[in-house]
């Protein structure tokens, strides 16, 4: 529940909802993006339910469920329990792989290759293992990264950001995005779209890698660079003065003409964006992080087979009306 809101105990399937959950954070924790999906939307179609739903049957005709989820459904009611996630929580290996998982930045790929080679714990790596600058910091702060951080915690990371930007240039705004945009109590990073009114992206990319980030690493705030994906985007670690805790931040800098889209991108959740975006696209239309496009043209598998024409960047409230989908407040797109 990334609201932290609803009591679950007063939801009839209460039970099943937490098991299944634990089973979705296992398929999460082992990168299995299809099952995770999978059990993330059957969650949300149980909180709806006002009745317990007992039988595979009656699972099985609700939205999102398939066959052998509406199995695993009736054996919680009948038995209390989930074979299936005893048997992955006591499966050694399956542990070392989580926990490599857990890891910044390594992958499948990655993990698999660190067990083959013999490694069995977070010490045999940082011994024995060849890691990048970037693996070396996720490993050495493996707890800290895997720590939820507090909605105040947040806050303060965005104002410390905010308040160096403005030290520079008065103009520049930072404003606090994904999990936290949508109110969450806490979140897994910080998430901040950078821009200032007019500016352009080399502009923006100036002030912030050769000025702010070079200044924050010097003060302290900022710990390390651990990638730029992309020529806008800064991933890295924070710590706020006084607090020994290193937190996940990631920065993006986005031109004016492109916040509206960025703005409904970072925003998310994840499930969110996949669904408006699906819509987008049956309307002919291309929805990514800089625009909503029109006249695209797609092959017959739903491939596109041109850019398509900007509709609209710059206003979030004008992507979801060209869309004809009614606006929704941040605190509302969880799905
Ligand atoms: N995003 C997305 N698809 C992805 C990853 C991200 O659409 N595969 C978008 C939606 C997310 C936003 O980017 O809300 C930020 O990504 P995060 O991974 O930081 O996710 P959240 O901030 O939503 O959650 P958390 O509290 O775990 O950081
Ligand atoms: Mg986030
Ligand atoms: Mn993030």
């Amino acid at each position: 529940n990334p609201m932290g809101t609803s009591s679950p105990t007063s939801n009839p399937n209460a039970r099943t909802i937490e098991m299944l959950e634990q089973m979705g954070k296992y398929y999460d924790q082992t990168q299995d993006q299809w099952r995770t999906l999978a059990y993330r939307k059957a969650v949300t179609t149980l909180r709806k339910q006002h009745v317990q739903i007992s039988t595979a049957k009656e699972a099985a005709a609700l939205p999102f469920i398939g066959s052998r989820l509406a199995d695993k459904i009736e054996e919680i009611v009948l038995t209390n329990r989930l074979r299936r996630l005893d048997s992955v929580r006591d499966d050694p290996t399956d542990k070392i792989l989580r926990l490599f998982l857990g890891v910044y930045g390594a992958g499948l790929v990655q993990a698999n290759k660190w067990i083959q080679a013999g490694h069995r714990t977070l010490d045999d790596l940082l011994a024995k293992a060849k890691l990048t600058d970037a693996q070396k910091v996720g490993i050495e702060h493996y707890h800290d990264f895997a720590t939820r951080i507090p909605r105040a915690e947040v806050k303060a990371h965005g104002d410390h950001v905010r308040n160096a930007l403005q030290l520079i240039d008065l103009g520049f705004q930072a404003t606090v995005m994904g999990s936290y945009r949508r109110g969450a109590k806490d979140s897994g990073d910080i998430d901040i779209i950078i821009t200032k009114p007019g500016a352009t992206v080399s502009t923006l990319r100036d002030v912030v890698f050769h000025t702010l980030v070079p200044r924050l690493l010097k003060t302290g705030f900022l710990k390390v660079k651990l990638a730029t994906s992309s020529s806008s985007k800064w991933h890295g670690v924070s710590c706020l003065p006084l607090s020994t805790t290193w937190r996940r931040l990631d920065l993006l800098l986005v031109p004016e003409e492109e916040m509206g889209a960025a703005l409904l991108y970072f925003t998310g959740n994840d499930i969110f964006n996949r669904s408006i975006r699906l819509l987008a696209s049956k309307k002919g239309m291309r929805l990514n992080q800089r625009g909503l496009y029109k006249n695209v043209i797609r092959g017959r598998h739903g491939e596109k087979l041109n850019e398509g024409t900007l509709i609209e960047g710059r206003d979030e409230r004008k992507i979801f009306e060209i869309l004809g989908v009614p606006w929704r407040e941040p605190t509302e797109r969880i799905c």
